[in-house]
């Protein structure tokens, strides 16, 4: 048996296209069903619903062979234990750098503010600003990043944007790009040596689908 880690929302919306392409649709709708353990069509593959930034942990202690992850979940993870074969090109956003509209972002850097930035990606955050030089106050947050700054909490935030629409909403503008992000398939290296007749045809599968 082969389980495949994923999370609800986003990764499981934008997977379940390659998913039905590759012979693993699921037998349930993880949106719906109260279920943490899901069949798929394939009787050899099953998939185990966990919550985003818990699916590396799946994988690499072993209680799932391979899992769908942002690559914003893998930095702050680590990556450690991890084989990382394909990056599955959906879910796709920007790890940004946002402010309040009003706020001199660039002045301040300039000045040598000490800022102080909500984030939950406190790795990627700490690395960003090392890289440029710019101290800054982190203060870890577990979501609802936007509302930080608004109530002060922080003077900018570290977060995901996809359309923008959240921080035009709550009067943030982008001052800095961070990188891109999309999700990858990572793979349990153990369970690739000893599952492999398996699992090598599965990783293949989501390779070509991915590759459209
Ligand atoms: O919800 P839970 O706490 O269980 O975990 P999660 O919030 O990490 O899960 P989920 O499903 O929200 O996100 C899973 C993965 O989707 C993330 O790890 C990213 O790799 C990817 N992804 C892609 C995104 C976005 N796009 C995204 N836009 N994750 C979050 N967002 C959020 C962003 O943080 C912001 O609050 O959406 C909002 C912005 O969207 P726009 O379109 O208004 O700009
Ligand atoms: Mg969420």
């Amino acid at each position: 048996m082969i389980t495949l880690a994923l999370s609800k929302g986003r990764i499981f919306d934008e997977s379940a296209p390659l998913l039905a392409a590759i012979g693993l649709s699921l037998a349930e709708d993880p949106g719906k069903t109260r279920k943490l353990i899901v069949a798929t069509k394939n009787p050899g593959v099953r998939v185990i619903i966990v919550r985003a930034t818990d699916v590396p942990t799946y994988v690499q202690y072993g209680a799932a062979d391979l899992g769908i992850a942002g690559s914003d979940v893998l930095a702050e993870h680590g990556g450690v234990g991890l084989y990382q074969p394909l990056d599955l090109a959906i879910a796709k956003c920007r790890m940004v750098v946002a402010a309040p509209e009003g706020f001199d972002y660039e002045s301040a850097v300039k000045q040598g503010a000490r800022l102080r930035v909500a984030t939950k990606y406190i790795g990627t955050a700490r690395e960003h600003f090392a890289a440029k030089g710019v101290h800054v106050d982190l203060i870890h947050l577990y979501g609802s990043m936007e509302l930080a700054p608004l109530v002060g909490l922080a003077d900018a935030i570290v977060d995901l944007v996809d359309t923008g629409n959240t921080l035009r909403a709550n009067k943030l503008k982008v001052v800095e790009e961070i990188e891109p992000i999309s999700s990858r398939l990572i793979v349990n290296p153990a369970s690739l040596k000893l599952k492999r007749s398996a699992l090598g045809p599965v990783i293949d599968a989501f390779g070509k689908a991915a590759r459209g």
